[in-house]
């Protein structure tokens, strides 16, 4: 069939010519039984499929910052200033994400200043020389890889590229000695860890072993990251890297929101800063957005006196991020005693109740489906519009090839009250929609557009909207809608759409 021979076109042209000619030339079609749609290049790696389905997850900045009152230690820290008041306890980090909603977290193990939260053959300067006993017994990626299988929840880590302490700070020695074996020593503590997170790590000021000068790195070629990337993944195959790692990228803010317009694509001259929040529509890879925010008022780590958002803040962050098409690394610091405060806990748990009572209950689930068209079924696949209600992320609707618009309509026998409406694409073959409008009706035959001010330009992996088209205004009475109709306008080709929820 042409789909295979089309696929190999398309992947013709985003190859530069040298390589294509090392293409085999396709005369003769494959079979497709199933008749599936062509992908839309680029699409994602299965590990960065299995990534965004975290959705949301925790980021905990815990280390010598704790102590000090820093954000980013100069690196002369003296390795006994970091002494925890009681034993640091991760299982109470990661039950209380697991409370919000979350599905996972990542432990900062090596911030700017170096010091290394676990016992490390790279450096002195970590948790054995720390302190007290709490400090010397402190192993913190063992101790939340252990809690996150318990608690059933993915775990990574953060380990700094830029380490202000170490004097190789600058050398091939850093990169292959150091940071290097640092992510490798990691693996010893689980081998299924889903992201690791490498931030900005250009260089700058620091105390580098007492040569207390500024060393300046082009983060592009500096960290060997094809072989760091190579290397990680042999050992780690789901381990997404973050940042200069190339398989996420930031979202281009630190207040937790993502565009409206959110491509999971982009180009190579990608400068990492310009673009995050939007994405490139038809960029040549895969780089999908992940939002990194503070559950709190001060910084990254915990300072006295610091306070966390309200649930309401924190929730529409979750709207703004994980509903636009984003990952969301929601940040809470632990305290000196190695836990995370009252107020942050409980903070999350109104977070979570919140996304459980807006977003729990689908009623999507209990409407009739009908749609302009349904792609021609294959032998053991169809794309039937009961695909978008069955809870089944492996099946989608489809329209045949050629056909970019198209209508999807739910009907209640009783009218509902709604506020959310949620959309999947099938993004394993591409992220497809680029204009869309929902319209809700009380008698099933007038309509009345809804969200008029939300630019309903992409979808991506989940998309909710908010039908009153705002994020952050109170939960409010909600539509009351007998049906409701989403008009597909415009798509990179045939839509497939895995879910459709509303609430
Ligand atoms: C940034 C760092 O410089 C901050 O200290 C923090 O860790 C944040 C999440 O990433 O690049």
């Amino acid at each position: 069939m042409k789909s295979f021979y089309k696929s190999l076109l398309l992947l013709g042209g985003l190859l530069p010519m040298s390589s294509m000619a090392q293409l085999p030339l396709v005369t003769e079609t494959l079979p497709n039984p199933d008749n599936e749609p062509v992908p839309v290049q680029p699409v994602p790696h299965p590990r960065q499929l299995k990534w965004q389905e975290t959705e949301f997850y925790a980021f905990f900045h815990y280390g010598m910052n704790t102590y000090t009152g820093l954000e980013w230690g100069n690196g002369d820290e003296a390795e006994t200033r970091f002494a925890p008041t009681a034993a640091p306890n991760p299982k109470q980090w990661l039950q209380a994400a697991k409370d919000a909603g979350m599905k996972g977290g990542i432990a900062v193990v090596k911030h700017h200043d170096g010091f290394c939260l676990w016992p490390t053959e790279t450096t002195t300067h970590n948790v054995t020389a720390s302190g007290n006993d709490f400090g010397r017994n402190t192993n913190i990626p063992r101790d939340f890889a252990a809690a996150a299988k318990e608690l059933g929840m993915k775990y990574g880590f953060y380990i700094s590229p830029w380490d202000r302490n170490s004097v190789h700070y600058g050398t091939d020695k850093y990169v292959k000695d150091v940071f290097l074996k640092q992510c490798a020593e990691l693996a010893q503590y689980g081998t299924d860890q889903f992201e690791m997170w490498f931030d900005g790590a250009n260089g700058g000021s620091g105390y580098y072993g007492g040569r207390n000068t500024t060393v300046n790195v082009d983060r592009s070629t500096y960290y060997d990251v094809p072989n760091l990337r190579d290397s990680v993944h042999k050992v780690c195959p789901d381990c997404v890297l973050w940042g200069v790692g190339g398989e996420a990228r930031w979202i281009g803010n630190e207040a937790g929101w993502a565009g409206e317009t959110n491509w999971s694509t982009e180009n190579r001259d990608y400068a990492g800063e310009n673009n995050g929040m939007y994405g490139t529509e038809g960029g040549w890879f895969w780089l999908p957005g992940e939002s990194d925010a503070k559950a709190t008022n001060r910084g990254w780590f915990y300072h006295d006196g610091e306070a966390p958002l309200t649930p309401e803040r924190l929730f529409q962050m979750y709207l703004e991020t994980v509903g636009r098409n984003a990952t969301l690394i929601l940040n809470i610091p632990p305290n000196k005693a190695g836990v995370l405060p009252d107020a942050s806990v409980n903070a999350l748990k109104g977070m979570g109740d919140l996304i459980k009572a807006r977003l729990g209950n689908d009623l999507a689930k209990n409407a009739t489906v009908e749609v302009s068209e349904t792609r021609t079924a294959g032998a053991a696949r169809n794309y039937e519009a009961a695909n978008l209600i069955d809870g089944n992320k492996e099946t989608y609707w489809a329209t045949n090839d050629g056909t970019t618009s198209a209508t999807i309509t739910l009907t209640w026998d009783t009218p509902q009250t709604i506020r959310y409406v949620e959309l999947m694409e099938y993004i394993a073959k591409g992220q497809r929609v680029k204009g869309f409008k929902i319209e809700t009706s009380t008698n099933g035959t007038s309509w009345t557009q809804r969200a008029t001010n939300v630019q309903t330009t992409t979808v991506g992996y989940k998309r909710i909207i908010p039908l009153n088209g705002s994020t952050s205004s109170s939960y409010g009475n909600g539509y009351e809608a007998k049906a409701l109709r989403i008009t597909i306008s415009d798509s990179r080709a045939c839509p497939l759409l895995s879910k459709i929820g509303v609430y």
